[in-house]
């Protein structure tokens, strides 16, 4: 498997992060090609907790490149921090690359997210604040800064007074604040420049030439399909491209050379921040999901809104992004219900309809179509063998690789490594 692309087939924090670290034996090379420190991904090993959020989850693995490809915003504070406290505890974190085309998140970017959300009000889109969209709107809008304009003090003045013109006008006039200063913004972009330099690389050509070698590579998503800027609860989503054609225009390897796309769904659903989720469960149900699933989030410790399994929004999952495969996590949150819901459809203002609504206001009405199966009582975390299931956990898997459109390869019954179940 040379090349494999792993990414979200729900709104995120689906267990990515312990998916692609267990890929990491057989892994030369894990890329994040999308999103910043928005991410979150948290990786159980031999009981240590480590939370990663803008460093690809590979880096755990010893002997694995790390790549920050070109799609990826970077906030270098907190590059360096997580840097900082990985070495802390022992992680080698040398042999990260940085490509040179990556977006920096500049201060003022961070600073209109804030303030940006907040005068939206209730039209907010309940981002991380951590200053990604933003960065991303001077991406396309061609005012960015890119990690190789902190080599040249005189091109990175004249693109930052460039960006503040447009910022600072906004800010002053229409937000009330105070204007943001060039001299300021340099000094906060240049703080860690020096001790950047030696990780930023040509990554299109770092990667196709470790293709070509044979090399193994794994492509991480931040976020997920449902929080991807084009197919995705738009508006309701992140600004980059999570699904799986990002993983090429986000690394610079082309469509031909990508062997597998794994998507990773939990037996149930979860979103963070605003917009329609129709399984979305508002009473004791919900609460029982979110406080037995622990679902709070690993950037913000936000609580998750919390819901059944839809399999509409994985079948769509599995067909925007080509899958290959599918796994299913935190199967053993389930245990203890009577009887476990699936959202099989949707009621659409009277109509049934089994596909994702294009439009906006049609996923907004939709109302979830369930079938019920049963549920189990056997605690399962020590299953390591599809047959170590009771009946009615194979069962719900089996019903949920019928009606979600991608067989599922494995399946996570609890949040170590060790905890997973292989089936192909
Ligand atoms: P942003 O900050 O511009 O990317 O926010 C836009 C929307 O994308 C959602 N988003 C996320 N959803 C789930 N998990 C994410 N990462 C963290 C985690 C979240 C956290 O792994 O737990 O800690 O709160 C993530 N990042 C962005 C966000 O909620 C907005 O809906
Ligand atoms: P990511 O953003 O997709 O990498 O996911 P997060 O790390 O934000 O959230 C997933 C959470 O579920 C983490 O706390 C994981 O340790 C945990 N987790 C992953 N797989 C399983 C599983 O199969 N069972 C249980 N109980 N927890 C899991
Ligand atoms: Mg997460």
């Amino acid at each position: 498997m040379p090349a494999v692309v792993v990414l979200g087939a729900q709104w995120g924090d689906e267990g990515k992060g312990k998916a692609t670290d267990q890929l990491g034996d057989r892994t030369d090379v894990v890329v994040k090609f999308n999103g910043g420190n928005n991410a979150g991904h948290t990786v159980v090993i031999e009981g240590e907790k480590y939370a990663l959020h803008l460093l690809p989850s590979g880096i755990l693995t010893p002997g694995v490149v790390p790549v920050i490809a070109n799609g990826v915003v970077v906030d270098i504070e907190v590059l360096f921090e997580e840097i900082d406290a990985l070495e802390a505890r022992g992680v080698d974190t040398s042999r990260l690359l940085v490509s040179s085309a990556a977006h920096v998140i500049a201060p003022y970017n961070r600073t209109m997210d804030k303030v940006t959300e907040r005068f939206l009000g209730k039209r907010r889109i309940g981002t991380t604040g951590r200053g990604i969209g933003p960065t991303y709107a001077d991406k396309i809008n061609r005012i960015g800064i890119r990690v190789q304009d902190l080599f040249d003090e005189g091109i990175l003045r004249q693109k930052v007074e460039g960006a503040l013109d447009q910022k600072n006008h906004l800010l002053v006039k229409i937000y009330n604040r105070r204007a943001i200063t060039v001299d300021e913004t340099l000094d906060d972009l240049l703080r860690h420049a020096e001790r950047l330099r030696p990780f930023v690389a040509d990554t299109p050509q770092f990667l196709n030439r470790s293709l070509d070698e044979g090399k193994t590579l794994v492509f991480e998503a931040g976020q997920a399909t449902m929080l991807d800027v084009d197919h995705g609860t738009y508006p309701f989503v992140t600004s980059s491209a999570c699904t799986a054609g990002g993983a090429c225009t986000g690394s610079g390897v082309g469509p031909t050379r990508i062997d597998r796309v794994v998507a990773v769904a939990k037996a149930y659903t979860t979103r963070v921040g605003e917009g329609p989720f129709p399984t979305e469960l508002l009473d004791t149900d919900g609460e029982w999901l979110r406080q037995t699933g622990g679902e709070f989030g690993t950037t913000t410790g936000r609580p998750r809104r919390t819901g059944w399994y839809d399999a509409v929004v994985v079948r769509y999952a599995s067909m925007v992004n080509g899958l290959t495969d599918l796994v299913v996590t935190k199967l053993d949150v389930l245990t203890g219900r009577e009887r476990i819901p699936v959202c099989i459809a949707y009621d659409v203002d009277g109509r049934r309809v089994e596909e994702m609504p294009i439009d906006q206001s049609d996923f907004h009405h939709a109302r979830p179509v369930y079938e019920y199966l049963d549920g189990w009582t056997e605690d399962i975390s020590g299953a390591r063998d599809f047959d170590d299931l009771p009946p009615a956990a194979q069962r719900y898997l089996q019903y949920l690789e019928d009606v979600s459109g991608t067989r599922i390869s494995s399946v996570g019954v609890g949040p170590g490594r060790e905890a997973t179940i292989v089936r192909h």
